[in-house]
């Protein structure tokens, strides 16, 4: 019998090539059909403030993080079985989902600088896998994600950036790094790719005149504490599979509507 799980199961070679290269895909969760018929409630909630009691220096968090928290499609986009049970056969049977934001980029916002996840979060020990999914389409032109195969194996020092030109206050100095090496991760809607906390990452400008969207998905293994106080007031993880046999973290049941 074929179960979701089964059906997206990762293979061997496939689980090697993470290893070696720190990111898989594109794969599909959703029809660009599909995820043109949620883009306009997609777009509501990232207008609309968090419905739960997150905020941050006393101010509401942003609409576009932590909404599986607080809505049921961004909860359902999250735990689509093609993400989950590829997670799974990475980072095993129990994962967390402990953060997620929608990464806007209009078009003329800036680069995002180079960078390795890891040097700006607040969890222990430092694991974590990434689904960034499309909700538009996403292009070269207007600023695909980009990264470098293998990066993964050696965390860099991240310094101040110019902010004239970047939306993030430091990134990894990339002195001997071979750039040459990016791979673009052109998707459609509906589509995302994996990759692993320490793998190089950036993207450019949107130097388009669509707005490029996508939903980055941080899922991490029970074992690890996470900071909540450091994300923001009222932060909480949520149970994506499996069991929670260690009980570090503060939870919470995922959102009815
Ligand atoms: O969306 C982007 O351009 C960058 C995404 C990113 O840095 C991330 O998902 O960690």
């Amino acid at each position: 019998m074929t179960t979701a799980a089964a059906t997206h199961e990762l293979t061997r070679e496939e689980i090697q090539r993470f290893e070696n290269e720190g990111y898989l895909g594109p794969y599909t969760a959703f029809s660009p059909e599909e995820m043109e018929a949620m883009r306009p409630e997609i777009d509501r909630i990232l207008q609309e403030p968090h419905r739960t009691c997150l905020k941050f220096n006393g101010k509401p968090v942003e609409g576009h993080q932590g909404r599986h928290l607080d809505r049921r499609l961004v909860w359902e986009l999250c735990s689509h079985p093609a993400i989950v049970e590829r997670m799974a056969g990475i980072k095993g049977p129990d994962l967390v989902l402990w953060r997620s934001n929608f990464f806007v980029k209009q078009p003329g916002d800036k680069a995002i600088p180079w960078h390795q996840d890891r040097a700006y979060w607040p969890i222990k020990p430092e694991i974590n896998i990434t689904a960034w999914m499309a909700i538009d389409d996403v292009t070269v032109e207007n600023s695909c994600v980009q990264i470098i195969p293998g990066s993964h194996k050696l965390p860099l020092e991240h310094v101040p950036t110019d902010k004239e030109i970047n939306t993030f206050d430091k990134g990894a100095n990339v002195q001997g790094v071979d750039l040459s090496k990016r791979v673009h991760m052109v998707l459609k809607p509906g589509q995302f790719f994996l990759f692993d906390e320490t793998t190089l990452h950036h993207s450019e400008p949107n130097r388009s005149n669509k707005r490029r969207c996508g939903l980055a998905v941080r899922v991490t293994v029970p074992k690890v504490k996470v900071n909540h106080a450091e994300l923001y007031h009222g932060h909480k993880c949520v149970l994506l599979r499996g069991e929670d046999r260690y009980g570090l973290n503060e939870m919470a049941q995922p959102p009815l509507e």
